[in-house]
C-alpha cells in the first residue's frame, strides 16, 4: 500500500462517559477587537502591552486568498521537495515528548481540505457563539469558558505545528506581506500550523513577540499576561525560546493541584477567525484549541537589541541544553525512550 492510501489518523477521539467533575476554572473577559484604521487613529505603536485581535488584520494578503489545503499541497509536491517532514506527536507541552513521526505532508493537507468540508457546531467549543455574541456586548464582563468540552475529546495527535514552511518552500514568503505586520527594524520568524480540529497546544509563553494571523479556519486562544504567572504552574520541561506549564488544560480535571492554581488566574479569551491578526506580547501565556482545520502563521518580531538580549539567552540555555547541562532528559526537544534519558 502507497503511503499515501494509508488513512492519517486526524480525527479526534470522542470520549463519550460523562465527565465526573467540569472544572470552572479561570474568570476571563474577551481580548480587545479593533480593525487597523482604529489602531491608525488612535496613533497606538507596537508592541502593545495587551493582547489584541484585529479582525480581518489579514484579509489583503495574498496569503489569505490563495492558500488553502490543497494549494499548499500541490506546493508541497512540487521540485524535489517531497521528502516526508516531521510532526509533532500531538502536545509537546505536557508529559513526556514522545517519537515524532516523519510524514509527507501533501497527502496530510488533502486530508485536511476533506475534513474542513464539515461544518463545526457553533455551540461546541469554549464559548459557544451565541455567547460569544452577547458578551461583545457586554464590554469588561467576567465569564467562565466550558471545559467541559476540554472533557469530550482526546486532542488530535497529528499535527504539523511551528513548521518552518518558508525555508522548504521559500517563494511562498510573497505571499506575507510581513511588513505590514511588523514594521521597521525587525528579525523575523515564520513558521506554520496545519492541523484538523481539536487540536490543542498547552499553556506556554514565549519570549518574543508574536503576530499569529489565522488564514483558514477556526481557533479559540486563551491568554494571561505575565503577571498571572503565581497561577500558571510553570514547568521545569525545557523547550527552546519557551516556558512551558504542567496545567493540562485538557486533563484539568485529573489535576488537583494545578486546577486550584489555575482557578484563581484573570486572563482573555480570543475566537480568531479567518483573516484575523493576534497580537500575543512577549511572555503572554497562552493556550489554543482549534475548532476547525486551520492553516495559521505565527510571526515572531524582534528588534535588534532583543535579539542580542532574549535571543542570546534561549541560545546559552540551549547549548547548556544540548551539553546535557541543563533539562536534559525533559524537553520537548528529545525523545524520552523507556528507562533512558533524552535521546
Ligand atoms: O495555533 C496553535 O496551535 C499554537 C500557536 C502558538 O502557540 C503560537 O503561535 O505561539
Amino acid at each position: 500500500m502507497s503511503l499515501s492510501a494509508v488513512p492519517l489518523p486526524i480525527e479526534a477521539e470522542r470520549v463519550v462517559e460523562p465527565p465526573r467533575h467540569i472544572p470552572l476554572g479561570p474568570s476571563f473577559e474577551l481580548i480587545e477587537e479593533t480593525t487597523w484604521e482604529a489602531l491608525a487613529a488612535s496613533g497606538r505603536q507596537l508592541p502593545f502591552a495587551q493582547p489584541v485581535l484585529v479582525k480581518g488584520g489579514v484579509k489583503h494578503w495574498p496569503a489569505f486568498r490563495q492558500w488553502s489545503f490543497e494549494h499548499l499541497a500541490t506546493v508541497c509536491e512540487s521540485g524535489d521537495s517531497k521528502a516526508p517532514v516531521k510532526f509533532t506527536d500531538g502536545l509537546v507541552e505536557q508529559g513526556v515528548t514522545k517519537g515524532r513521526p516523519f510524514l509527507p505532508v501533501a497527502p496530510y493537507l488533502r486530508e485536511l481540505g476533506k475534513a474542513a468540508l464539515k461544518p463545526a457546531d457553533p455551540e461546541a467549543g469554549l464559548l459557544p457563539v451565541a455567547e460569544l455574541a452577547r458578551l461583545r456586548k457586554q464590554p469588561g464582563e467576567r465569564f467562565h469558558l466550558n471545559w467541559g468540552h476540554m472533557q469530550s475529546f482526546r486532542p488530535t495527535t497529528l499535527y504539523l505545528a511551528q513548521w518552518d514552511i518558508l525555508e522548504h518552500f521559500p517563494a511562498l514568503r510573497k505571499d506575507l506581506l510581513i511588513k505590514s505586520l511588523w514594521p521597521g527594524r525587525r528579525l523575523t520568524w515564520e513558521y506554520v500550523f496545519l492541523g484538523p480540529s481539536n487540536t490543542v497546544t498547552g499553556l506556554h509563553n514565549d519570549f518574543p513577540h508574536n503576530w499569529f494571523c489565522q488564514i483558514t479556519g477556526t481557533k479559540e486562544f486563551i491568554l494571561f499576561p505575565p503577571d498571572q504567572r503565581a497561577h500558571m504552574c510553570p514547568a521545569k520541561k525545557y523547550d527552546w525560546g519557551a516556558t512551558l506549564s504542567d496545567i493540562n488544560v485538557s486533563r484539568l480535571h485529573e489535576q488537583p493541584r494545578e486546577e486550584a492554581a489555575f482557578e484563581k488566574a484573570h486572563g482573555f479569551y480570543a475566537r480568531v477567525e479567518a483573516g484575523d491578526a493576534l497580537f500575543v506580547p512577549r511572555r503572554t501565556w497562552h493556550s489554543v484549541v482549534s475548532r476547525e482545520p486551520s492553516i495559521s502563521l505565527g510571526m515572531f518580531g524582534l528588534t535588534p537589541s532583543e535579539v542580542a538580549t532574549g535571543g542570546a539567552w534561549a541560545t546559552l540555555r540551549d547549548w547548556a541544553h544540548h551539553l546535557r547541562l541543563y533539562a536534559w532528559g525533559n524537553c520537548t526537544c528529545h525523545q524520552v525512550l523507556p528507562g533512558r534519558g533524552g535521546q
